[in-house]
């Protein structure tokens, strides 16, 4: 299995501005983890595509398998060093559907009802998966069992847990936190917070 290991470990100033680091990650979310049976999991791809596509966890385990180790920055302000994920590569998604030149952005959508909102400049990058492990273990409920996004780059936010369905979009809109005041982009190093 291929790792990547995400350039923002590598960074000089490897610590965004205003973050200290913690040992461990946090629980945070927005309601108690859904209850999941994965023989019903379905993963939608719809939007700014082709023909939108329907996949079984089945499908999701034959796609190729990478390993991902990246720091992992909540806008609370905590930092965990070297979180080591399993999962597929982004780039997976485009073997699966013909996204439409007209998408500019992606809209997660969760389980527990939970959205955010990335630019493909940003989805589209070499450091980001879908997971389904977390160091080495299936990903505990309260990290985003059965898959989640990992989005080094951005605060973790951005990283959505429980991920159900992944919406080309033809314009950047707000998902959950964005329409609460959260920055549209959320770039740790330039302290993009709040859109305020
Ligand atoms: N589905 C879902 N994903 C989510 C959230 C949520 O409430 N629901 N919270 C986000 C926030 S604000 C953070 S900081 C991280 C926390 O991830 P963790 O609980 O695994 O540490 O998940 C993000 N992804
Ligand atoms: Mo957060």
């Amino acid at each position: 299995m291929k790792t990547i290991i995400s350039p923002i470990n590598n960074r000089p100033d490897r610590l965004p501005p205003g973050q200290h680091w913690t040992n461990k990650l946090h629980v945070l979310g927005i309601a108690d983890p859904p209850d999941i049976d994965l023989s019903e999991y379905r993963l939608e791809i719809f939007g700014e595509v082709e023909e939108p596509i329907i996949l079984t966890w089945e499908d999701i385990l034959d796609l190729e398998k990478v390993r991902l180790i990246a720091d992992f920055h909540c806008v609370t302000r905590w930092s965990a060093a070297d979180v080591e994920w399993v999962g597929f590569h982004v780039e997976e998604l485009k073997k699966l559907v013909n996204i439409k030149d007209t998408a500019k952005a992606v809209m997660i959508h969760s389980l527990d009802g939970y959205t955010t909102n990335i630019p493909l400049k940003y989805f589209f990058d070499e450091d980001v998966i879908f997971a389904y492990r977390l160091f080495d273990q299936p990903i505990p409920e309260d990290h985003g069992y059965p898959l989640r996004l990992v989005v080094p780059k951005l605060y973790s936010w951005k990283s959505a847990k429980h991920v159900a369905k992944i919406e080309f979009m033809p314009e950047d809109r707000p998902g959950f936190w964005e329409q609460r005041g959260y920055h549209m982009l959320g770039d740790p190093w330039k302290e993009q917070r709040y859109s305020i």
